[in-house]
């Protein structure tokens, strides 16, 4: 049913049922689609905000992307109907929109292209999606080939739905002269100021065909006439009708009339995307639309795909581990950190992590970014709830609802760019604030966000939560102005004592000091006020109830606080230990560790809108994989090895076929989360959410390089503490750090400590400094049996 190519840089589905939400997804900076095994498709373009170019048959909302997202019948979707001219038998490639039982499926997944391969009625069709790196245009290649052993006469329908364009104005044609269909709408509007800007929108949305069709339908109600998508009665005629649509849903379809030797095959090329005017549609036309226009888009689109591959390749004993960790993992870091979610305003913590990411992977665009951050500091040294990319840009959704965690991800994220680079000179480089118009050092910038974090709080010196803090729908915890965060206090501890040793390695002492009794008498305030007696309580609300503690029923642990009370130093060995024993019972999962149990069943109006969410969907206790990585991490942290490999292991579905079937997804992605409820709705636990936006990937590629590899870096150069899980005894890792390439064979033996040796001779430490550029080091690592 689901298998990897040889080195897993593919992954492949032979059935459009069992699985049927698993897709893949490709992007430029510029795009995204997501499409499904059976070719229902979501794709948004930036002009500048998020917009789309085939839609859904009636009004949608405008929203952001959504976890398990829905399909029905009229979903948009890429589909290619076949009809068998002597039989009049049909059905349609992938699988919708007839859901014919195909004598033959695949779906194929690779890092720059989807493929599908369908055989039935003795055709076989084959479709390959991929994208240019610059330009928002889909390339799709259609290839249909006779395996009967005798002459066919067939007709091939590729039918890309448009949808519902507008309310105020949407029509459609064939136009001879483009050669393909152009749809066109103007995007509803109605304030005068909006017209100003919409008028540079890209309102046509074009199918083109480089061979000349046959016949072709622009109108959707008469393409599917009384026949309904299973049996178009367009498709039931001999040829389709040429209608145009005049305010009226827009479609694309088209028709080849093909007579197919025994053994013949036939390709043909479409391109399918959003334009301006017909100067625009023309020049994509000349731009991509033959055989080496698609040749030439494909290479550079590999090519830049393949500038994400990241800094680590791993052999251990689990394959299937290395297939992900070695081609899809650094893929989803390099998304996000690439093209921040194709937001103009991402969440301040989601835009700083999605950096921390690209720190491994291009470095320069991850300080850029940091700096970026910085000048929209308020001038209270607060960060704002999101970032603002381009001209023009506002805060939207969520960053309209006051959150007091942002501060805290600066020096998290910064550590990951710095222990990579090296970099400390960064900390020396100047910002000029939007706000408040100063420049100040990256240096003098944190330290104020830091100074906030620390003035943000209450007289019993807990850290005040507003609207929300990491958890977007905490938001009635502490709207009255009172309520505090269990989280957000550790984790502002964890902040201060990590920009503690950043002073401190640039020669701040007065400063580390500062920081370090500031996270010292928060982390007793922590102790006094959020300790339960074998975990942390997740806050304090605005009445002054302590919750996520043993009294409650709903909402009795939390994992959170437990993470970061073991980064910031909250959390005492002893205390860990009980912490841990708490998590294991309470919030393990077949598919990872819960966000918190039990899930709430109604609104706490003391809590808020999470609360409300579906029980074990999303944050009202999933496998919320980013939550669970922070705790990955931290066990990490205290080489609690075996834990956190299971859990680390627990986010990646598979290899058992029933794991697969259970999640619904390719292990090609890290959902933002899986179902939880485990206890409550066993049938449902597990499964996958599809949603690749996630802050998970950036922690999960560091988990992978700082714990499993153990290959941090430092100011001085690179550490080697591998922590490997019982069972193995060996693995080998290349990493690529500082432009050199350190190749490690790793095994367990009869050691004390990590020992390491280079050219035949032992080191003094495993600390590798004055790190050559362009040099390949040859390491022996042993660790304790
Ligand atoms: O958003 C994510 C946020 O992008 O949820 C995380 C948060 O830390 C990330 O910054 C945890 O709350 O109900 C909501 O508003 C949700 O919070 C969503 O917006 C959620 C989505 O899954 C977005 O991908």
């Amino acid at each position: 049913m689901l298998r990897p190519t040889h080195d897993g840089d593919r992954y492949e589905l032979t059935s459009p049922t069992a699985m049927p939400k698993a897709g893949g997804f490709l992007w430029n900076q510029k795009m995204m689609i997501q499409v499904t095994c059976r070719g229902y498709a979501t794709a948004q373009f930036m002009q500048p905000e998020p917009a789309k170019y085939a839609y859904a048959p009636n009004l949608e909302a405008k929203t952001f992307m959504q976890p398990e997202q829905n399909y029905y019948a009229h979903h948009p979707g890429r589909f290619v109907y076949i009809k068998d001219e002597e039989s009049g038998e049909l059905f349609s490639a992938p699988y919708e929109p007839v859901r014919a039982p195909v004598d033959s499926f695949r779906f194929s997944v690779g890092k720059s292209d989807i493929e599908w391969a369908v055989e039935h009625l003795g055709i076989r069709v084959e479709l390959t999606l991929s994208l240019p790196t610059q330009d928002v245009v889909e390339l799709w290649s259609v290839k249909v080939v006779n395996l009967s052993g005798r002459p066919r006469k067939i007709s091939v329908y590729p039918y890309f739905p448009i949808g519902y364009m507008s309310w105020m104005n949407q029509s459609a044609e064939y136009r001879l002269d483009l050669g393909g269909v152009v749809a066109s709408c103007i995007t509803p509007y109605q304030k005068v100021a909006d017209y100003f800007k919409n008028k540079f929108f890209k309102d046509r949305t074009y199918f083109l065909c480089e061979t000349p069709p046959d016949s072709w339908e622009t109108m959707q109600q008469a393409f599917e006439g009384e026949g309904g998508l299973h049996a178009p009665s367009g498709i039931q005629r001999a040829e389709l009708e040429r209608s145009d649509a005049r305010y009226e849903t827009p479609t694309a379809a088209v028709q080849y009339r093909l007579a197919l030797d025994a053994g013949a095959e036939r390709e043909l090329r479409f391109i399918f995307g959003p334009a301006f005017d017909d100067a625009e549609i023309r020049a994509m036309r000349g731009k991509y639309l033959s055989q080496s226009g698609f040749a030439d888009a494909k290479r550079d689109y590999a090519w830049y795909i393949e500038q994400g591959r990241g800094v680590l390749q791993i052999e251990t004993p689990d394959a299937e581990l290395d297939n992900f960790v070695n081609n899809w993992l650094a893929r989803q870091v390099y998304y996000h950190g690439d093209v921040n979610r194709l937001t103009t305003d991402p969440q301040t913590r989601n835009y700083l992590q999605d950096n921390m990411g690209m720190s491994f992977i291009k470095p320069q665009v991850a300080r850029a970014a940091f700096m970026h951050a910085l000048s929209q500091q308020e001038a209270n040294g607060a960060m704002p709830d999101g970032i603002l990319l381009v001209e023009g840009a506002e805060l939207k959704y969520i960053n309209q609802v006051p959150h007091t965690d942002h501060c805290v991800w600066l020096p998290v994220c910064l550590k990951t760019y710095l222990d990579e680079t090296g970099d400390y000179a960064m900390l020396r480089t100047l910002v000029r604030g939007a706000e408040d118009g100063v420049e100040q050092t990256v240096f003098e910038r944190i330290s104020r966000a830091m100074d906030w974090l620390l003035e943000a709080r209450d007289e019993r010196g807990l850290s005040f939560i507003a609207q929300g803090d990491w958890c977007d729908p905490m938001n009635m915890v502490g709207y009255k102005g009172k309520g505090v965060s269990g989280w957000l206090t550790v984790a502002t501890a964890y902040a201060l004592n990590l920009w503690a040793d950043m002073c401190a390695q640039l020669g701040r002492e007065d400063r580390a000091a500062h920081y370090r009794e500031g996270a010292a008498e928060v982390n007793a305030a922590a102790n006094t006020h959020f300790w339960d007696g074998d975990w942390f309580s997740r806050g304090i609300t605005d009445d002054g109830v302590t919750f996520g503690t043993k009294k409650d029923k709903e909402g009795r642990i939390w994992l959170n606080p437990q993470a970061w009370s073991i980064l910031g130093g909250a959390a005492s060995p002893e205390q860990r230990g009980k912490m841990l024993a708490q998590v294991d019972e309470q919030l393990s999962t077949p598919y990872g560790v819960a966000m918190f149990a039990p899930p709430f069943s109604a609104m706490r109006e003391d809590v808020g809108r999470v609360t409300q969410k579906h029980p074990g969907s999303a944050e009202n206790g999933a496998v919320y994989n980013h939550a669970s990585v922070f705790y990955i991490y931290s066990l990490y942290t205290v080489g609690e090895s075996d834990r956190a490999y299971k859990l680390l292991r627990q986010m990646i579905p598979g290899p058992t076929e029933a794991d697969y079937l259970q999640r619904g997804q390719l292990p090609v992605l890290i959902p933002n989360y899986y179902r939880g409820a485990w206890h409550q709705y066993p049938k449902q636990a597990g499964r996958s959410s599809q949603l690749f936006n996630t802050g998970t990937v950036s922690w999960a590629y560091r988990c992978f390089i700082e714990g499993l590899c153990g290959l941090q870096g430092d100011a001085e150069g690179l550490r080697i503490n591998p922590q490997l899980p019982k069972g193995w005894n060996s693995m080998k890792v290349t990493r690529l750090f500082r432009g050199a390439k350190f190749v490690l064979d790793i095994r367990r033996t009869d050691v004390k400590e990590v020992m390491v040796t280079h050219a035949g001779q032992f080191l003094p430490s495993a600390h590798i400094k004055d790190i050559a550029p362009g040099a390949t080091y040859n390491l022996n690592v042993f660790v304790p049996a």
